[in-house]
């Protein structure tokens, strides 16, 4: 739809009503298990979401407690980006500690 000829009405110019939607945004959710410390989840937290620490501290005993937690609210690319750099990040700290995502 974007790659249409734009529409005249007398001299203006129509802009494109598909290219102004915001992103579709999603959220980043990080759940429990019985493995991975706590520190490496806050460590995650400062350095993939950019959390300030007692922040980072505040979601990790959410995800501990509750067993889910959100992480941060991203366009769908840099979501799945996240998701992937966590898993391998824990994957290769040798922790099983797991993240998903889901639209808003
Ligand atoms: N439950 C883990 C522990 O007791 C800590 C933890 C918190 C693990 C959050 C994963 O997403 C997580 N060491």
């Amino acid at each position: 739809m974007s790659e249409q000829t734009p529409r005249t009405t007398g001299d203006v110019l129509e802009k494109e009503k598909t290219s102004l939607k915001e992103p579709e945004q999603y959220r980043v959710i990080l759940l429990n298990d019985d493995y991975t410390p706590m520190d490496f989840v806050v460590e995650v937290l400062e350095t993939i979401f950019h959390k300030q620490p007692a922040e980072a501290y505040r979601i990790m005993m959410q995800v501990h407690t509750q067993g889910s937690g959100v992480a941060g609210i991203y366009p769908h690319e840099v979501a799945e980006t996240k998701v992937a750099t966590v898993v391998e990040l824990a994957q290769e700290a040798g922790y099983p500690l797991q993240a998903t995502m889901e639209k808003v």
